[in-house]
C-alpha cells in the first residue's frame, strides 16, 4: 500500500500520544532489529554449494486436477537434519500454514548483504544484546516471515487466476479467502483479525488508478480486460507484523517495458536500502532508473515517469505508514534509514503525467491514534459503537468497507461520516493519473537486520 506523500508537512506519529495503541511501537533508539544472521537457535538452514542460505523444505502445491507442480522446482537443499516434512497445499491454497509449518521454521526472504561500512556489528554478544532491548526478536522474525510466505502462497494462486474476464470481487475473494486461510484467522469473531490476516484493503488498480482503489460492497462490478494493466497490491499481517507487497498483471505484452521500469527501479530501492542509508540518496537513484525506460503503445513512444504523490514507507507494528518515506522521484531530505527498521520498497511508473490525483471513491479507513476515544464523547451514539468496532477488530489496521461488513457492521454504517469529519477516523480514497494513462508498480517488504538486508516478501516470481 502506497503512503500518500503529504504535501509540505512532515507525516508521522505523535510519540507523546497516550494511546495504548502508541505503546505497540515505543520510540527506539537507532539500533538492532534482529537476530544473529545465518542461524537461528534451533532453526533449520542449510547451505548449497555456493555457500548460500536456502529455504527450508518447501511445501509442495496440490493441484486441483492433480496437475503435477511447479512450486517444488528449485528445492535444492540437501537435508542432513532431522526434519518434519509439511504436507501439501492446495489449490485455491486453503490449508493453514501452521500445519505445513508445523515446527515454526518458516522461509526466510532474499539476504542482502550491507556494504562493508557495517562489518563491524559482528560480535554476537552485542548482537543478542542489541536484540534484547530492541523488541525485535525470535518471535518477530518469526511472525514476519510466515506473513511472508502466506503472501507468497496466495499470490501464486492469484497469479494463475488473474486472466481477462475474472472480476475484481472475484480476485479480491481469491486474496482475502486464500490469507485468512492460511493465517489461521477468519476474522469473524471480534479480535481475531488483529491476531492475523488482512493487513489493509486489498488493492486492485486498473491503468490510471495508481493506487488506493478495493471492490466495496453494491458497487459495480469491474471486469479484467486483455488490455488492462492491473496492480495487484495486499498486506499480511501475523501479530501486527505487516508484510506490504505488490505486483502487476498485464495481458497484454505491449506493457512489458512499463513492467521492466517498475520491477528494476523496485529493485534499485531495495539494493540501495540499508543501514544509515540516506533516502535522498534512494529515491534519486529510483528515479534514474525508471525514466532511462520507454514504453511504445499505438505507434507512439512514450517515457516512462517516476510517480508522484505516492511513497515507500517505514512499516511499524499494526501500522502500515510510520514517518519516514521513500519517494520514487529526487527528493531533499536528511532522513536515513536505520538499523532494525521494516521498510516496504515500491515504486510506481507510468505512461501518463506522473502527477496523482483524488478520485470519488472510499478505498479504507484507518484510526487516527493520535486521538482518543474521549474525542467522540459527545458524538452520536452511531458513531461510538462503530468505534468501538473499530477498535476492537483493526486497531490502527487501515481496513475496507468488506472487512467492516465481516464483523457485522454495515459498509455505510451511518456512524461512520461523524468519525471521518471528527479526525478520529482517515478515509483513503482512489489516486489517478490522466485518463488513458497506464501505471505499474512493484513492492517489496524489507527488513533491516543488525547484519543483513532480509527482503522478507521475496519470491520465485519477483
Ligand atoms: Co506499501
Amino acid at each position: 500500500m502506497g503512503s500518500k506523500t503529504p504535501e509540505g508537512q512532515h507525516q508521522g506519529p505523535d510519540p507523546s500520544s497516550g494511546d495504548p495503541i502508541a505503546a505497540l511501537n515505543p520510540p527506539k533508539p537507532a539500533v538492532a532489529s534482529g537476530l544473529l544472521p545465518g542461524v537461528l537457535e534451533g532453526q533449520a538452514e542449510d547451505e548449497d554449494e555456493d555457500g548460500n542460505i536456502v529455504h527450508s523444505a518447501e511445501p509442495t502445491l496440490t493441484l486441483a486436477d492433480g496437475e503435477a507442480s511447479k512450486a517444488n522446482k528449485k528445492k535444492k537443499r540437501k537435508g542432513s537434519k532431522k526434519k518434519t516434512k509439511p504436507s501439501q497445499q492446495t489449490s485455491p491454497p486453503r490449508v493453514a500454514l501452521a500445519e505445513l509449518y508445523p515446527n515454526e521454521q518458516y522461509p526466510q526472504g532474499e539476504i542482502v548483504e550491507y556494504a562493508e561500512r557495517n562489518l563491524q556489528r559482528t560480535t554476537t554478544e552485542e548482537i543478542r544484546h542489541l536484540s534484547a532491548v530492541n523488541d525485535m526478536d525470535d518471535d518477530f522474525l518469526r511472525d514476519y516471515r510466515k506473513a511472508a510466505e502466506v503472501h507468497r502462497q496466495v499470490r501464486q494462486h492469484v497469479q494463475m487466476i488473474a486472466k481477462p474476464g475474472i472480476s475484481m470481487t472475484q480476485l479480491a475473494d481469491a486474496i482475502e479467502d486464500g490469507v485468512r486461510a492460511l493465517t489461521g484467522h477468519q476474522a469473524l469473531q471480534t479480535g481475531d483479525a488483529l491476531k492475523g490476516g488482512m493487513g489493509f484493503p486489498t488493492g486492485l488498480c486498473l491503468n490510471n488508478v495508481a493506487a488506493h482503489w478495493t471492490p466495496n460492497p453494491g458497487g459495480k462490478e469491474v471486469i479484467l480486460q486483455y488490455d488492462d494493466v492491473l496492480k495487484v497490491d495486499f498486506g499480511v499481517h501475523v501479530n501486527g507484523r505487516i508484510v506490504d507487497s505488490a505486483f502487476t498483471v498485464a495481458p497484454n505484452p505491449v506493457y512489458e517495458n512499463l513492467l521492466a521500469a517498475v520491477t528494476a527501479a523496485t529493485d534499485t530501492g531495495l539494493k540501495e536500502a540499508g543501514i544509515d542509508a540516506r533516502i535522498a540518496h534512494i529515491s534519486a537513484a529510483i528515479q534514474e532508473v525508471m525514466e532511462s525506460y520507454e514504453v511504445e503503445l499505438n505507434g507512439k513512444t512514450i517515457p516512462v515517469r517516476a510517480v508522484r504523490g505516492l511513497s515507500g514507507h517505514n512499516i511499524l507494528r499494526y501500522k502500515i505508514h510510520g514517518d519516514k518515506q521513500v519517494p520514487f522521484v529526487k527528493t531533499k531530505t536528511s532522513q536515513r534509514m536505520e538499523e532494525g527498521d521494516v521498510f516496504a520498497i515500491e515504486t510506481f511508473g507510468t505512461t501518463g503525467k506522473g502527477h496523482l490525483q483524488d478520485d470519488v471513491g472510499v478505498y479504507g479507513y484507518g484510526r487516527n491514534e493520535d486521538t482518543t476515544s474521549a474525542s467522540v464523547n459527545h458524538a452520536p451514539a452511531s458513531a461510538r459503537s462503530l468505534l468501538k468496532i473499530i477498535d476492537d477488530n483493526f486497531g490502527t489496521l487501515v481496513f475496507s468497507k468488506r472487512y467492516l461488513e465481516r464483523v457485522g457492521a454495515k459498509s455505510d454504517h451511518l456512524g461512520m461520516k461523524s468519525l471521518v469529519s471528527s479526525g478520529v477516523v482517515e478515509c483513503y480514497g482512489p489516486l489517478v493519473d490522466v485518463p488513458g494513462s497506464y501505471v505499474a508498480q512493484f513492492e517489496h517488504t524489507v527488513l533491516l537486520r543488525p547484519n543483513c538486508e532480509e527482503v522478507i516478501s521475496r519470491g520465485d516470481d519477483y
